[in-house]
This record gives structure tokens, C-alpha cells and sequence, in this order.
């Protein structure tokens, strides 16, 4: 090549070059959107953004990653990070949200909501170990019951209160036709301080199962402290065994809509000032009949509340349900058991609602049971009531012992 050409390629680059420049170079220039280009000049509108965010955060001096939004593909939150949830965080479009063992996370205290919430179909995995459980927990210096609203599983497992009902506190939809259906693993899971209350009926619980399958691994979990339930179900099939109830502000286990799995090894525990019932179990109640029946298998089951004078029962079977439960103890209730509606009386008799080995300590009546009333409070069916208290299908015989013997590591907290 001569001089002369070098010269002429030159200018050829030189113009090429100043060329380009001119022209500006158009993509997505927000550098929060997924398809951000760092190279673009001038914003073409074809900016995306991902549905949910992790973004790193400071709250009084320590680092903190705050989880937003709806979060719509696989992710795993990391145990040598704290995470912060701000807002309704839902796991949606069919994704896993995995969680390592020994990870903390914590409510946010921003003027939300937190809460985490698991779709119809999307999986929650949080598999923790006796000595590294994974926490929920609330960012406040001064925690207190309520502070937040807890962990919320819908499933696509059968409920009687109607097609696709939605959850408390606008948290999904819920319930389906998969007895089956698997929504994850709750394992070694401590929830605290949760219980957020919208209105006077409109709460979140500790744990909220709603519509979730026996498919879905629940066990070691405890509700710590918190404002309403400890653990609520609304309909579904699941199953949780080792389940830790201390100090809530209402029931310690609640069921309703038609729960039908098998709780083994629950301890509830009631705070010095706080709690109503230990077990509330109801079937439906604007439908006492409505199928499929709350029809729960219980087994080692204890139950202690907080003092005699509070006027709250151990186990109250009410609004049509069903039940087996086998190895109870309730221990510092004015009541011990009670039953409650014509139609829970039908099931007693019937043998579909039955009590065995069933322990009841330092209570005013060990079992009371009452038949639907009229408007004037007289009791409907007085027979009912009669026969069902003289079956012998729920009875209080002193038998049931409690045991503490799978409570190890340092998974849960003591009140
Ligand atoms: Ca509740
Ligand atoms: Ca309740
Ligand atoms: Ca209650
Ligand atoms: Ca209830």
C-alpha cells in the first residue's frame, strides 16, 4: 500500500467514525430496567422491567438486601445475607422461592405491609435444620406482635367456601381440585412478630395455609408472638407436624373451610396477657353443612393456656366440623374441650367426630357441649345435645400425656 491510500483509508475511518457518533446510538438507557444498554445514547422506549427487586439497602448502619414485588422466576435468597421484605412479596408464575438454611428475614418498617405470599402453583422451598433455621422476623428495634403479616401458601387443594375465594388481606386465590398438590417445604421455619390486621375480619396469621395440598412438606415451624393466629388454615389437605404456637393473640391453630389433613405433635403455648382458644376448628359458617367437611386427623396434641380466669377454651369443634383427634392434653383453660352446632353434634354421633385419650388439667368443665340456639338464645334440638353428651365418642378419660421429647437444636424460641 502507498502513502497515498494509507492517507485515503484514513479519512475513510475518521469519517466512518464521526459518522456513527453522530448518529446517536438509541436502547434503554434506565440502568434499573433488565434490558439496560449501557452503550445507548438515547432512550428508544423499549425499556423492561423485572416484576420484583433486589436491591441492597441500609437500615441504622447495617446492610440490608430488600426484596419488592412479585417475584416471577427461581430464586434463592443466601443465608450470609439479611433480607429485607417491603411490602406484599408474592412468588407467582409456577417459580420456586428456595431459601437457605440459616437465613434471616426481616419485616421491613417502612409504611408497608410486608408480608410473603405464595401463589397458586408456585412453590415456596425453605428447608431449614434444627440448629439453622431460617426466621422471619420484624426490623424493629422494639418488635411487637403484628408488626408484619407473615407467610401465606395458597394451594389448588379442595375448600367449601366457594370457586377461587380470595385470601385475607388481598394476599391470591385459593383452593382447586388437587387434594395432591405440592406447594413447596416449610421446614424448621420460626415466623415472628406477624399477625398484621386490616380490619376486625380481614387478618394475617403466622402461618397461613390456604387451599394447600398434602403434596406440600410442612413440619418444625413455630409462630412466635404473634398478633392473631398462630397457624390458620382455610380449607386444603395439608399435613404439618411439630408445630409451635407461642403467644399468639387469638387461636393458637385455627381450621375452617373444610381442612382435612393431619396435624401430629402441636404445642401451643399462650402469652401471660394474650390468646383465645388453643384449637378453634370450625367446618363452614354460613353453611355448617358445606362439603368437603373440616375433617382433620390431630394426634399429640398439647395445649397450655394462660390462666383459668381468661375464659377461653382448650379445643372448640364448632360450625359443623368434623374431627379425629387421639392424645390430647389441655392444661390451664377454663374450658376444656367444647362442642358447639347441631351439625358438630350430628358428627359426634355419627362417630365422624371423635376425642380418645384426651387429658384436661385445672379446668372449670372438661367438656361442654351445646346445640345450635334460636333467635332467643334457646337451644334448638335439646335431644341432640343429650344424645351427643351421652355418646361415648368424645370423652375426657385422663389418658393423654404430652411430650416435649422432639423439641431439640435452637430452632424455636421459648416466651
Ligand atoms: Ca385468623
Ligand atoms: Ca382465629
Ligand atoms: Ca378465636
Ligand atoms: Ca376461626
Amino acid at each position: 500500500m502507498n502513502k497515498k491510500n494509507i492517507s485515503a483509508g484514513l479519512i475513510l475511518t475518521v469519517a466512518l467514525a464521526f459518522g456513527f457518533a453522530s448518529c446517536k446510538k438509541e436502547g434503554c438507557t434506565d440502568s434499573n430496567a433488565e434490558n439496560f444498554n449501557s452503550e445507548a445514547k438515547k432512550d428508544d422506549g423499549s425499556c423492561t422491567y423485572k416484576s420484583y427487586t433486589l436491591e441492597p439497602t441500609t437500615v441504622n448502619g447495617v446492610s440490608y438486601t430488600k426484596v419488592s414485588g412479585t417475584i416471577d422466576e427461581s430464586i434463592t435468597l443466601n443465608a450470609s445475607t439479611k433480607y429485607l421484605l417491603s411490602g406484599g412479596v408474592f412468588v407467582s408464575n409456577g417459580a420456586t422461592l428456595t431459601i437457605e438454611a440459616g437465613t434471616t428475614i426481616y419485616a421491613a418498617d417502612d409504611n408497608t405491609v410486608p408480608f410473603l405470599a405464595i401463589h397458586r402453583g408456585s412453590k415456596i422451598n425453605a428447608n431449614g435444620t434444627a440448629d439453622q433455621p431460617i426466621v422471619f422476623t420484624t426490623v424493629k428495634s422494639n418488635p411487637a406482635a403484628g408488626d408484619w403479616g407473615g407467610i401465606i401458601v395458597n394451594g389448588y387443594a379442595p375448600v367449601n367456601n366457594g370457586v377461587d375465594p380470595e385470601g385475607e388481606g388481598g394476599t391470591g386465590k385459593y383452593g382447586g381440585t388437587n387434594a395432591a398438590d405440592n406447594s413447596g417445604v416449610l421446614r424448621y421455619v420460626r415466623v415472628e412478630y406477624a399477625g398484621k390486621q386490616f380490619t376486625a375480619d380481614n387478618e394475617l396469621n403466622g402461618f397461613s395455609f390456604n387451599g394447600v395440598g398434602n403434596g406440600t412438606t410442612l413440619e418444625y415451624l413455630q409462630a412466635y408472638m404473634v398478633a392473631d393466629d398462630g397457624f390458620e388454615f382455610f380449607g386444603g389437605t395439608a399435613n404439618l407436624s411439630y408445630a409451635l404456637s407461642y403467644g399468639s393473640g387469638d387461636d393458637s391453630f385455627d381450621f375452617t373451610y373444610g381442612w382435612s389433613g393431619t396435624g401430629m405433635n402441636w404445642r401451643a403455648e399462650q402469652s401471660a396477657t394474650e390468646g383465645d382458644r388453643g384449637i378453634e376448628g370450625d367446618n363452614n359458617s354460613s353453611n355448617n353443612a358445606a362439603a368437603p367437611f373440616s375433617n382433620p386427623t390431630l394426634k399429640n396434641i398439647e395445649l397450655v393456656g394462660r390462666d383459668t380466669s381468661a375464659h377461653t377454651v382448650g379445643m372448640k369443634l364448632r360450625e359443623g366440623t368434623k374431627a379425629t383427634v387421639d392424645n390430647l392434653v389441655v392444661s390451664n383453660f377454663l374450658k376444656g374441650i367444647e362442642i358447639e352446632h347441631d351439625q358438630t353434634l350430628e358428627n359426634v354421633l355419627a362417630g365422624d367426630l371423635t376425642v380418645i385419650n384426651a387429658t384436661v388439667n385445672g379446668a372449670a368443665s372438661d367438656i361442654s357441649i351445646k346445640g345450635s340456639k334460636d333467635a332467643n338464645g334457646n337451644t334448638i334440638n335439646q335431644t341432640l345435645v343429650d344424645d351427643a353428651k351421652a355418646s361415648s365418642n368424645v370423652k375426657v378419660d385422663g389418658s393423654g400425656t404430652a411430650s416435649t421429647s422432639w423439641l431439640t437444636g435452637s430452632w424455636y424460641r421459648n416466651l
